[in-house]
């Protein structure tokens, strides 16, 4: 049976993730009213990824016999004024949330749950790959993108990203 400390801190990077999910879709909906469809494929494919870590802890949080209590989700911000300034704040979000899953980690480290901590070590590791990620696209924007023509290639090559489901833990 899992603690009720760490219970709770599963229940909140839950809702952090439907959050993430939440912040992809509206970032989605700006690309698509920028026509940036390559940019939109990308925010697709980033909150299909954010929606399986969410379900992969409700589902960890089930088999280990905890309750799944799902909170309100915030309202996200829905405008920018650039796509630099939308991968800033992903990159700014990643790191958030990277902050979040070693403070969960913390938890079941002080429980003493050594299963909790071996399956959130994936977490860690995703977060790891996702901030860079993040953090290539966000240096094609600062160092190469000045100018639309620019912007049309990246968009080209972020139209190729695709989702294949992550196998958690
Ligand atoms: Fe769930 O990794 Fe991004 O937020």
């Amino acid at each position: 049976m899992i603690s009720e400390r760490l219970e709770n801190a599963i229940n909140e990077q839950i809702n952090a993730e439907f959050y993430s999910e939440y912040f992809y879709l509206s970032m989605y909906a700006y690309f698509e009213r920028m026509n940036l469809q390559g940019f939109k494929n990308w925010m697709h494919v980033q909150l299909q990824e954010e929606h399986a870590h969410a379900m992969g802890l409700f589902e960890y949080l089930q088999e280990r016999g905890g309750k799944v209590v799902l909170n309100k989700v915030e309202q996200p911000k829905t405008d920018w004024n650039s796509p630099r300034e939308v991968f800033e704040d992903v990159l700014k979000h990643e790191q958030l949330v990277t902050s979040k899953i070693n403070a969960l980690l913390d938890v079941a480290e002080e429980v003493k749950d050594r299963a909790a901590v071996s399956f959130l070590d994936w977490y860690l590791k995703e977060q790891v790959e996702e901030e860079s990620n993040v953090g290539d696209v966000l240096k094609t924007l600062n160092l190469i993108c000045d100018d639309k023509q620019c912007l049309f290639m990246l968009d080209k090559e972020l139209a190729s990203r695709t989702f294949n489901a992550p196998a958690i833990g």
